[in-house]
């Protein structure tokens, strides 16, 4: 008797779940998409409480040399002009789906409340090393330009064309965005990020793979899909087949 109470309840269980199905996906966009309208700071902190850290490192752990991976000297004439001016000309662009877009200088990036972290980067390549990052959370920077209902995804659009192939690009979702080690690093091991490594901006979203770390970024679109971007898998290497959630 017990158990087909039981096996009912299930089953209505399963079914309503099933029903639900479209429902239930269009909340958790929704979801997403209200952190950046006023979602309280205490709704905030249950989300990101369910976010596990990365590991973090001691400052004797550091590599003597954090190799320069994929493009390590862009070669566009915007590129190389930003390089020879030291980067005061260069802005970072935010758009898409936010109710103002917003442009920062260098100087005003590292004039905000900044991270710093010493984590492992692995490369699917097969290497590994250890830097300590600065930069600002990509969480205040999204805050600052305000969500519109309907934010999925952060795409990273990059200053190189990696092999000629395309422009890198890459994207996360909001959840992997508003993580606390998410930054977006100006600083390594204590100096301005070099051009082998990213200048003057790169992504670090420090639980996924070497390759989801954008370098070179000159704009971060907001979006509520990623198919129009590339070849729509949501980044240079996902359009090649790789993952596109790369979790360690
Ligand atoms: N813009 C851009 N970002 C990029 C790449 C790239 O070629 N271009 N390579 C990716 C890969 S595969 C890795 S392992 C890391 C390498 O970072 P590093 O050069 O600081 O070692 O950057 C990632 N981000
Ligand atoms: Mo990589």
């Amino acid at each position: 008797m017990k158990l087909t109470t039981r096996r009912g309840l299930l089953i209505g269980a399963s079914a309503a779940l099933a029903g639900c199905d479209q429902l239930q996906r269009s909340p958790s966009a929704f979801e997403f998409a209200r952190l950046g309208e006023a979602l309280s700071k205490n709704g905030q902190r249950l989300l990101l409480s369910a976010q596990p850290l990365a590991r973090e490192f001691k400052p004797s752990d550091i590599s003597a040399d954090f190799r320069g991976n994929g493009s390590t000297s862009p070669d566009s004439e915007e590129y190389l002009r930003h390089v020879d001016e030291g980067f005061a000309n260069w802005r970072l662009r935010i758009d898409g789906l936010v109710h103002q877009a917003v442009t920062y200088s260098l100087a005003e990036l590292k004039a905000m409340n900044a991270r710093s972290q010493i984590t492992r980067h692995d490369c699917v390549e097969g290497w590994s090393a250890i830097g300590q990052w600065q930069g600002v959370p990509l969480k205040a920077l999204l805050m600052s330009a305000s969500l519109l209902p309907g934010a999925r995804f952060c795409i990273f659009h990059c200053a190189d064309n990696l092999y000629g192939q395309g422009v890198y690009y890459e994207s996360i979702d909001l959840f992997d965005a508003f993580h606390p080690q998410t930054i977006l690093a100006y600083g390594l091991n204590g100096k301005d990020l070099p051009v082998k490594n990213g200048a003057p901006l790169r992504l670090r979203v420090e639980r996924q793979l070497g390759y989801k770390q954008a370098k070179y970024i000159m704009r971060i679109e907001v979006a509520s899909a990623l198919t129009h971007v590339g070849g729509g898998k949501g980044g240079f290497w996902e359009d090649r087949g790789y993952e596109w959630y790369a979790g360690i």
